[in-house]
């Protein structure tokens, strides 16, 4: 489908949304005493603060506004029981600005805790207005104290049969101000989200979650907390009809929402199975993305698949490259694995290592960074993402670094601009720095260039399935976009740095020319961040 008929889609269905709202059969007075037919809510995203996950300068080079849309809201209004008299207003705040003036009778927040201090601002004034406010997600589930003090429902871990039953109790006035899901739910019962409020276009991927829960135990993890140690996943029909819907709201690269995409090999063989099928069907293909441990390197039939599947890019957690640092944090899980492999072996199958790196273990030492660059030197990796170790309260680490009296109680959540922990192994001040500059020396135009033809060169499939797919006019249109970025938004060095990228992978192969785009369209957000005012004001953090 091309973009045009699936934008006239989505303006259709809003303009039945529309027309549905208008339809008044039984007038009720809502708060605010204006006549309404149904009960509103109105969903909120809060503004990201400005952090690396952000990729802002990538979103904004292909024409996006925001990296992607959220799973979670798109998730609740799905669960909305159907013969509940009840619409929906919508605002992911990262693409227009929230209407405090807005006619509704619930206020709907998720968000994690790097969106704390927004999620109260956004409470504080609609209850101001006598708004009642439910609100869920990973900074509610854990911290659950400071949510009932900015929210009239407070939901805690997954919502999936909690959200229906507040709902119906609500429409009756018997809504209490605790749900609290106890046991993990069987992801068969997780329907797909609904994507009828958001213009695709508005996002540089879309999400779809396959599973929750990791069988690991990283003593830093909260995620562990908010899903569970088992691993539950959808159906492969279920995860299917979610990709089939992405696609129609308008996806082209899909994002697996989840901490650890190969953790059964069975479930994840059979679900690639289903999207090669399905994928090289298509005349306009989409691309997928996913985060890994480097687990995934070991296995070259799902390298493979990945391939077929048209996955372009595995955020592979590589964490550490110094063993004790891995074993420091119980993730020796992964010592019988070579980092070195995974990435080439990814390489090899085109796929972009999308590597993330900690630095401030105790293991660590001055050495670290230099390590860590010559590591991606080596294994001819264009992109990684170094973030410093933090704490999350109530992990196993926070609880070690608390009785070592090495906390700094001021979380932030902002893993590449900050951490909570007293080093040991260098000063806090020379932690920063060295990250700093690591990152600066990183994306210098002429390192970066080095890596990034070395990656194109080391790959030796390229999947056949997609030789007479046609790029979209859509794609067409943002690679015309990302070149007018780096033309008027970058300094002289990286827009000749673009060109240059563009003729070598040509003059290589006219294959890797796409793969050189791929890369570059991150490439602007990695040399963007490292020269970003956040830096400037991380000591402050
Ligand atoms: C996809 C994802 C991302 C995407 C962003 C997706 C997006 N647009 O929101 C990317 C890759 C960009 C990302 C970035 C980051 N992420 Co992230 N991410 C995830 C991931 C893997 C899946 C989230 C998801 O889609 N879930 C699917 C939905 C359906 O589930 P849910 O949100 O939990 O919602 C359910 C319930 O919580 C509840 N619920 C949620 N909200 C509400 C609201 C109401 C009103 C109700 C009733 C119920 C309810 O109902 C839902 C259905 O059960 C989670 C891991 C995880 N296991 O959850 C981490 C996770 C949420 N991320 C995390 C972190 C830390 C980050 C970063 C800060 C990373 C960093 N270190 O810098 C950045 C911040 C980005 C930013 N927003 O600025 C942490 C959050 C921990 C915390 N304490 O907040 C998690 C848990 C991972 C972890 N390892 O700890 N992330
Ligand atoms: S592998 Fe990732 S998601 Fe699993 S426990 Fe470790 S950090 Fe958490």
């Amino acid at each position: 489908m091309t973009q045009g008929i699936r934008d006239t889609h989505n303006l259709m269905r809003c303009v039945f949304c529309l027309f549905c709202l208008s339809q008044s059969t039984m007038n009720k007075k809502n708060q605010s005493g204006k006549t309404r037919s149904k009960r509103r809510i109105y969903f909120i995203t809060p503004l990201n603060p400005d952090n690396f996950w952000t990729m802002q300068s990538s979103v904004k080079a292909v024409g996006a506004k925001t990296l992607m849309p959220n799973n979670t809201l798109a998730t609740l209004i799905a669960l909305i029981p159907k013969d509940l008299d009840i619409e929906c207003a919508y605002c992911d705040e990262n693409i227009a600005n929230i209407d405090f003036d807005m006619d509704c009778d619930l206020v709907a927040i998720t968000g994690f805790t790097v969106h704390a201090h927004r999620i109260r601002e956004i409470s504080g004034r609609f209850r101001e207005k006598k708004i009642p406010v439910a609100l869920g997600g990973p900074f509610a589930t854990l911290y659950p104290d400071e949510g009932k003090k900015v929210s009239d429902h407070l939901f805690i871990h997954e919502a999936e049969y909690t959200w229906p039953r507040f709902l119906r109790e609500w429409m009756d006035g018997k809504a209490r101000p605790l749900y609290e899901q106890k046991s993990f739910i069987d992801m068969a019962d997780s329907p797909p989200p609904d994507w009828s409020r958001i213009k695709g276009k508005d996002y540089l991927y879309f999400s779809v979650q396959t599973s929750r829960g990791c069988p690991n135990n990283c003593d830093f993890c909260d995620a562990i907390r908010l899903v569970g140690r088992r691993y539950r996943t959808k159906r492969i029909g279920q995860i299917m009809t979610e990709i089939k819907n992405a696609y129609s709201a308008g996806a082209e690269t899909i994002f697996f929402s989840e901490d650890n995409f190969f953790v059964k090999k069975e479930f994840t063989r059979e679900l690639l199975t289903e999207i090669i099928r399905w994928n090289s069907s298509l005349t306009i293909p989409v691309s997928f993305a996913a985060q890994a441990t480097i687990m995934i390197g070991s296995d070259e039939e799902i390298l493979k698949l990945l391939a077929d599947a048209r996955f372009s890019v595995v955020f592979l957690g590589v964490e550490s490259i110094r063993k004790e640092c891995l074993a420091e944090v119980n993730k020796g899980h992964l010592l019988k694995y070579d980092p070195f492999h995974a990435v080439t072996r990814l390489s090899r199958y085109g796929i972009l290592p999308f590597i993330g790196f900690i630095v401030g273990f105790d293991n660590d030492g001055p050495g670290t960074f230099a390590e860590v660059e010559e590591f991606l030197n080596r294994s001819g990796s264009p992109l990684a993402s170094i973030s410093i170790l933090n704490a999350p309260e109530n992990t196993t680490l926070y609880n070690r670094m608390k009785s070592r009296g090495r906390i700094d109680e001021n979380f932030k959540g902002l893993w590449h601009l900050s951490t909570n922990i007293i080093p040991v192994s260098m000063s806090i001040h020379e932690l920063l720095e060295n990250h700093r500059s690591l990152f600066r020396r990183l994306y210098q135009p002429e390192n970066f260039e080095k890596r990034a033809l070395d990656w194109l060169s080391n790959i030796e499939y390229v999947s056949p399935l997609y030789k007479h797919s046609r790029m979209s006019f859509s794609k067409f249109f943002k690679l015309f976009k990302i070149m007018n970025y780096y033309l008027f938004h970058e300094p002289k060095q990286v827009r000749r740095l673009f060109f240059r990228m563009l003729k070598n992978s040509w003059k290589m192969s006219p294959r890797l020319f796409k793969k050189a785009i791929m890369v570059m369209s991150q490439y602007c957000h990695y040399y963007d961040f490292s020269h970003n005012d956040a830096w400037q004001s991380y000591k402050k953090i």
